[in-house]
């Protein structure tokens, strides 16, 4: 038998999903079984506010609040903070960003000491996007924002910027 931790995406009509998080485990050939531990109804009717890129869905509840608000909001809603991992996905969340014409929180956090940036997950950041000259907070500024270009600077973390979260 194996389990594994997976979320599925069912997509019902234009711009709405339900999103299903829990354990998929086998139980004999051929068999699985998805042990759901959380269920959320996406419905995001808001006229292309929602990028599909691969796997993951970035969509944003339009608020501008701090960095810990921008990620509870996106925790409650069954997903985390828009963390671009290349080219494509800095693109989509650049494009909710213009739409919005507000500078957005990423997923994105100075470690405590190092100076070095990580995922708010722990995971090394292989894809930047840093203007030039940043990242320049020498430990003051522990979050990233986005810019209406798309770059990203190191800014402190109480500011009110746009919400977008990935699924
Ligand atoms: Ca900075």
């Amino acid at each position: 038998t194996f389990t594994e931790m997976t979320s599925i995406r069912l997509k019902t009509r234009k711009n709405s999903f339900l999103l299903f998080r829990g354990e998929l485990t086998s139980i004999s050939e051929g068999w699985r079984v998805l042990f759901v531990f959380s269920f959320h109804v996406l419905v995001l009717a808001l006229n292309g506010k929602i990028k599909e890129v691969g796997e993951k869905i970035f969509a944003s509840n339009g608020k501008e609040v701090d960095f810990a608000s921008a990620l509870e909001s996106c925790e409650e809603a069954g997903g985390t903070l828009a963390t671009p991992m290349n080219e494509e996905e800095n693109k989509a969340i650049l494009g909710i960003v213009k739409q919005y014409n507000r500078y957005a929180y990423l997923g994105i956090k100075e470690c405590q000491a190092s100076g070095q940036f990580q995922c708010i997950n722990g995971m090394p950041l292989n894809y930047t996007k840093w203007r030039k000259y940043e990242p320049n907070g020498k430990g003051t500024e522990k979050c990233v924002e986005m810019y209406t270009d798309g770059s990203w600077n190191d800014r402190k973390c109480n500011l009110r910027r746009l919400t977008i979260c990935e699924f």
